[in-house]
C-alpha cells in the first residue's frame, strides 16, 4: 500500500504533488486524445489505489454480511466495517463511535435529522435557519419538515461577495430558532463559513446546529468536539472514498431521544406484534444491511489523507486557488463568482459572451473536467444575480501546471466561442 505519509515534506517545505498523484490511477488518464486534467473536485474526488484496493480487497477476501453472523467471514467483515466507523470517530475527533452514523451520504444524513430530530420536535411558531449559500441537500429537507410541522424556514442573508451578512444572520436567532443549519464551505462559491461563531451563537438560545461539511471533509479542520457542533454531515465519495457512503456525527445526547428515521432490520433490539425495541447507538439508526464495502473504503480513505499533512494540503491548495484566481482575473470580461476573504480552493466564473456550457465543452476536448451550471445551489446564483457559472474546484492533487493549462486553454476558447 502507498503511504503518501511518508513521502509527504514537512510543513513550509515543498508540497511533493507528483509523487502524490501516483497514488491516484485515473490521474494518469487521457480524455479526448489529452492528458486529463481534473478539477470537478466538489462534485466527487478522485480515489487513490489504497482505497480501490481495499474495497476490492473486501469483495475477494471477506463479503460476508455484518452483525448477525456467527462464521468467521462475518465477524470478519463486522470488524473491518466497525474499525472504519472507529477511522471516522478520529477523523471527526468525535467521543465515541456510538455517535458516527453511516448514512449514504450527505443528503440522506441531512434528511435523517429533518425527519427524526426536526420531525419530532418542531411546532408552529419554530424556526429553522439556513444561509443564502446553501447546497440543494441543505434546503428541501428542511422545506420538507416545515411542511409537516408547520415550522418556518428563515434564510439568512450574503453580501454580493457571498459572505454570511453576520450581523443580519444573528438578527434571524431567536428563542423561536430551534435548528441552525450551515454549510461548513459553499459548493458553488468556495465561502468559508465561521462555522464555530454561528454554532456559538445558536446555542446562546438552545438552537441545535447542523453543519452540512460535504466541501469541508478533505479541505478544512474539523474537529466536532472543538466547534461543539450537534450534527456534522459528509460524504465519502468529495473524501476520496466510495460513493454511496456518508457519515452523520451526532451528540449522543441528541441521538439518544430521537426516534428511528427507517425501520428494517440491523436497528432493532427484538421485534414482536405487541411491542419492538429498538437497538442502540448507533445502530438505531442503519436499518438494513448497510454499505459495507462503502464503509471500509472511506476508512481507507480518511486512513489515507490522515497520513497527509493537512496544513501542507491546505497551503498547496491554496497556491492552486491564488494562481487561478490571479489568472482568471487577468482575463477580460470574466468575473468571478463568489469573492469572499475566506475562501476554499473553488473558483467560479463567467465570461462575458461566453455560456458556462459551451465553455465547459470545449474544455472536455482538451481534457479538461470542470462543472457548469448552477451547482444544486440555485438560490444563491439568483441572489448573485447569474443563472449559473462555470466552477473549477481543486484537491491537493491537482498542480500549479494544471491551472496554467486550464487559464490558457480558456484564453483560446474565448474568441472562438464570441465568434
Ligand atoms: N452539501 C454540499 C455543500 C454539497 O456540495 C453537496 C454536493 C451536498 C451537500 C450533497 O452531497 P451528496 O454527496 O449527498 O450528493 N455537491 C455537489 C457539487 O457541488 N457538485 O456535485 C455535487
Amino acid at each position: 500500500m502507498n503511504m503518501a505519509g511518508n513521502r509527504n515534506k514537512e510543513i513550509g517545505s515543498n508540497f511533493d504533488v507528483e509523487t502524490i498523484r501516483e497514488d491516484f490511477p485515473i490521474l494518469s488518464r487521457t480524455i479526448n486524445g489529452k492528458k486529463l486534467i481534473y478539477v470537478d473536485n466538489a462534485a466527487t474526488t478522485q480515489k487513490p489505489t489504497s482505497v480501490i484496493k481495499r474495497v476490492s480487497d473486501y469483495y475477494e477476501q471477506e463479503n460476508a454480511n455484518i452483525h448477525r453472523g456467527v462464521h468467521s467471514l462475518s465477524e470478519e467483515a463486522t470488524e473491518a466495517f466497525e474499525a472504519a466507523r472507529e477511522g471516522v470517530r478520529k477523523f471527526l475527533n468525535a467521543d465515541s463511535v456510538q455517535e458516527i452514523i453511516f448514512t449514504s451520504g450527505t443528503t440522506e444524513a441531512i434528511n435523517l435529522v429533518a425527519q427524526s430530530y426536526a420531525r419530532s420536535k418542531l411546532k408552529v411558531g419554530d424556526e429553522i435557519l439556513i444561509s443564502a449559500l446553501e447546497h440543494h441537500s441543505n434546503i428541501v429537507p428542511w422545506q420538507m419538515v416545515c411542511e409537516q410541522t408547520g415550522a418556518q424556514l428563515k434564510v439568512g442573508p450574503i453580501n454580493d461577495d457571498g459572505e454570511i451578512l453576520m450581523e443580519q444572520f444573528a438578527s434571524f436567532i431567536t428563542s423561536n430558532t430551534k435548528i441552525i443549519a450551515i454549510g461548513h464551505v459553499s459548493n458553488a462559491l468556495g465561502t468559508i463559513n465561521d462555522i464555530k461563531h454561528i454554532i456559538g451563537l445558536g446555542h446562546a438560545v438552545n438552537a441545535v446546529v447542523l453543519v452540512d461539511g460535504a466541501q469541508a471533509s478533505i479541505h478544512e479542520h474539523i474537529d466536532v468536539t472543538q466547534i461543539d457542533c450537534d450534527f456534522y454531515a459528509f460524504s465519502g465519495h468529495k473524501a476520496l472514498g466510495p460513493t454511496g457512503i456518508g457519515v452523520l456525527y451526532g451528540k449522543a445526547e441528541l441521538l439518544d431521544e430521537m426516534p428511528p428515521w427507517q425501520g428494517g432490520g440491523d436497528m432493532i433490539k427484538t421485534v414482536s406484534f405487541e411491542k419492538t425495541e429498538y437497538n442502540v447507538l448507533p445502530y438505531k439508526f442503519e436499518a438494513g444491511t448497510p454499505n459495507i464495502a462503502g464503509g471500509i473504503g472511506l476508512g481507507a480513505a480518511l486512513s489515507y489523507f490522515s497520513n497527509l499533512n493537512l496544513q501542507a494540503v491546505m497551503s498547496h491548495e491554496k497556491a492552486l486557488l491564488n494562481l487561478a484566481t490571479e489568472r482568471a482575473l487577468a482575463i477580460p470580461g470574466l468575473s468571478i463568482v463568489g469573492n469572499a476573504s475566506n475562501k476554499a480552493s473553488v473558483i467560479s466564473f463567467n465570461i462575458e459572451g461566453v455560456h458556462p456550457q459551451d465553455l465547459g465543452t470545449l474544455l472536455d476536448h482538451q481534457g479538461i473536467a470542470i462543472r457548469t451550471g448552477h451547482h444544486c445551489a440555485m438560490p444563491v446564483m439568483r441572489r448573485l444575480g447569474v443563472s449559473g457559472t462555470a466552477r473549477v474546484s481543486f484537491a491537493f492533487y491537482n498542480t500549479l501546471d494544471e491551472i496554467k493549462s486550464i487559464f490558457n486553454a480558456i484564453e483560446k476558447i474565448i474568441p472562438m466561442l464570441r465568434g
